[in-house]
């Protein structure tokens, strides 16, 4: 137990948020609670269960000598009882503390700082700034799989409530960044609109994660979070109904 408690610690399995990724949104302190609420439910349920067992075999064990058949005990009522309702009650905190969480995270602002659309198709994204400027980027853009030089690029300003209109253009993808924490499916005659507000610079990788065809693998895409006035910068700086091709020269 305190070997794998320090095995655990050395591999910073408890500094990195019980072995989850530190968030980067506003939603991220709500899902960092959520998650951690699991282990402090799970840890001590873990604990009484497979130490009840340990005790058991144990303290139970058959010793030399034995001649006899243990005497059996079963249909104990309290017992059974007890570990009936205490599960029924932690779940039902654990929904409810979710059910709080996902109200919040699906609500959608009415004026949001600025809306983007989202196409996912077969095999690839596009996104859609107000101006009409596009980033687009698909399988045919990216030289391997390896390669993540061409990828589309979604870009963001943090401090700001983004709206993101997720529509498909073909079968379910679904918009998924690890440092988000969660992520969206994106499905036909459904309006898949999510509120992001990142707090955090930087860029990170997003994907389709939803098995979706041949090329799958290949819906990549490429998240860059900037400050608000370096994001007005590159925003002014794109053409209106322009298209900017990962991997390509501007057209
Ligand atoms: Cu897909």
């Amino acid at each position: 137990m305190i070997l794998g408690t320090v095995i655990f610690a050395q591999s910073g399995f408890l500094a990195t948020n019980w072995g989850a990724k530190r968030g980067v949104d506003t939603y991220s302190p709500l899902l960092h609670n959520l998650w951690s609420l699991n282990y402090y439910i799970a840890l001590p349920v873990a604990a009484i269960v497979l130490g009840g067992i340990l005790w058991c075999v144990v303290r139970y064990r058959a010793r030399p000598g034995d001649t006899r058949r243990p005497r059996q005990f079963q249909y104990h009522i309290p017992i059974e009882a007890t570990y009936t309702i205490i599960p029924l009650i932690l779940v039902a905190v654990i929904f409810g503390y979710m059910y709080g969480i996902e109200s919040k995270m699906t609500h959608v602002s009415k004026h949001p700082g600025l809306v983007i659309r989202v196409l996912g198709f077969q095999w690839g994204w596009r996104f859609t700034y107000p101006n009409g400027h596009q980033e687009l980027g698909s399988v045919a853009t990216q030289p391997s799989i390896n390669d993540q030089s061409a990828l589309p690029i979604l870009y963001l300003p943090t401090h700001e409530t983004v709206q993101l209109d997720l529509t498909t253009a073909d079968v379910i993808h679904t918009f998924y960044v690890p440092e988000l924490l969660y992520q969206r499916d994106l499905i036909q005659g459904v309006k898949n609109t999510v509120d992001i507000n990142v707090t955090t610079t930087g860029e990170w990788l997003g994907e389709c994660n939803t098995l979706c065809g041949t090329y799958h693998t290949f819906m990549r895409f490429e998240v860059k979070a900037m400050p608000r006035a370096a994001f007005d910068a590159w925003y002014r700086a794109q053409k209106p109904n322009s298209i900017t091709v990962a991997g390509a020269s501007k057209s």
